[in-house]
């Protein structure tokens, strides 16, 4: 059992980690059988876990669309500050129901996929390697993947035990719908099975019309138990929950808004703003770095509006708790736990009475995403009323 103690909480959860297949469900992972019409493996390289979510629902779609299995990745952690001091692979089912998303579409977990079929059905000497030709032009014969080049690519693959022994280039082909007749034709899976990628065969931000499938995406037991313990102990409800995307990486893109040519578009704001670009709503720049006041004024609003008891900070910076603090004159208990693992600030916004998120930002849209399939309110600093997008 994990008990909450400030940091060495990440270390604790992956400590406790069975050794790779321990922790996928029995009935996925004995007795695999191979799937004739193919797999779809890709590595989670682009981003952070927000990043990386957003390009899972993309790529469980496409893997959809062409009828092949997704081998569920592993998320990519980077833990550059702390220990380790390296990447870490997650196992999907670390922090989320594998089995969950059998109801949209047939899926593997990476891992299983590599110690029960891949050593049968993919084996050394047979691992291709596909990728668009523009991005094989960057490799000294112009013609291979960049599978391993730098990082996280390299340590994912070896992670994963995988070393890549040819390449299959495509152009003039996107990972849309409107692509599906020809990815079956270019790349049946009697004589392509694995279609190995170097990034996900997916859009970022997430495309609107796979905003839904967040539905699928259901939380481990484990997380489960972890954020209501830590909900119960430290939150009185109604309780509101804020992210504060403010530190310096956040300050440095933000200031990308202030060029003449920034539209309402930028990274996730088709969340707020909506998705359509001619009728977007504007994107103001308290809404990707909103100031003290403006924080406090959102605050301010949601607590009366909801009643609220507490709230909960989720912070990449400072959390600010003290002036928020003073600004309900120490009548509304703040919590800012800062925990070492960000899904547990995930899973606490995910379940608060409201949600006051940054429209920027993908880790805000993750939550944003699961409140919507709860049926739960959110709001955006710097934007009160979000655009809403028929889906
Ligand atoms: N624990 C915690 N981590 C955060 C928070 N905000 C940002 N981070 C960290 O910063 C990363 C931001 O990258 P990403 O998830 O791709 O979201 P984005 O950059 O905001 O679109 C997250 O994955 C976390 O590791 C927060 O409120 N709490
Ligand atoms: C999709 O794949 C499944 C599993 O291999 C197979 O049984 C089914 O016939 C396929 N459907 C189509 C339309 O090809
Ligand atoms: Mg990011």
């Amino acid at each position: 059992y994990l008990l909450l103690s400030s940091s060495p909480l990440f270390l604790r959860l992956f400590s406790l980690l069975p050794p790779l297949l321990l922790s996928v469900p029995p009935s996925l992972s004995q007795g695999l059988q191979w799937d004739e019409s193919g797999y779809v493996l890709y590595c989670p390289c682009m981003g952070r876990f927000g990043n990386q979510a957003d390009h899972f629902l993309g790529a469980l779609a496409f893997a959809k669309m062409l009828n092949r299995t997704l081998a569920v990745p592993p998320w990519i952690v980077y833990r550059h500050h702390s220990p380790p001091y390296t990447n870490v692979h997650v196992p999907y089912s670390e922090f989320f129901h594998l089995e969950a998303l059998s109801e949209y579409h047939r899926v593997v977990s990476l891992e299983a996929f590599m110690e029960q079929l891949a050593p049968k059905h993919w084996p050394p000497g047979q691992r291709k390697a596909y990728c668009y030709e523009t991005a094989a032009q960057r490799s000294p014969d112009k013609k291979t993947c960049p599978m391993k080049d730098g990082n996280p690519f390299g340590p994912f693959w070896d992670h994963v035990g995988v070393a890549f022994d040819e390449s299959v280039l495509f152009g003039g082909i996107s990972y849309s719908s409107y692509h599906q007749q020809l990815w079956m034709n270019k790349f049946p899976p009697s004589s392509h099975p694995v279609l190995a990628l170097p990034g996900a065969p997916a859009p970022f931000p997430v495309s609107q019309e796979h905003v839904k499938l967040q539905r699928f995406v259901v939380w481990s037991q484990k997380m489960e138990e972890e954020g209501e313990r830590t909900i119960q102990k430290h939150l009185t409800r109604p309780y509101v929950g804020i992210h504060l995307r403010i530190g310096s990486d956040w300050q440095n893109a933000c200031k990308l808004l202030d060029s003449e040519d920034a539209g309402p578009h930028f990274m996730a704001s088709p969340q707020c703003v909506g998705y359509d670009k001619q009728r977007a709503l504007p994107l103001t720049s308290s809404m990707c770095l909103p100031p003290l006041s403006e924080i406090r004024r959102a605050v301010k609003l949601w607590v009366k509006k909801s009643g609220a008891r507490s709230i909960y900070i989720a912070t990449d910076s400072e959390s600010h708790s003290r002036d928020i603090e003073k600004t309900f004159k120490g009548k509304v208990k703040v919590v800012s736990l800062q925990p070492d693992l960000a899904q547990l600030d995930l899973y606490i916004l995910g379940r608060a009475d409201h949600f006051i998120g940054n429209c920027v930002s993908s880790f805000t849209a993750f939550v944003k995403r699961h409140r919507d399939v709860h049926g739960l309110p959110s709001s955006f600093f710097g934007m009160d009323k979000p655009g809403k997008d028929e889906l």
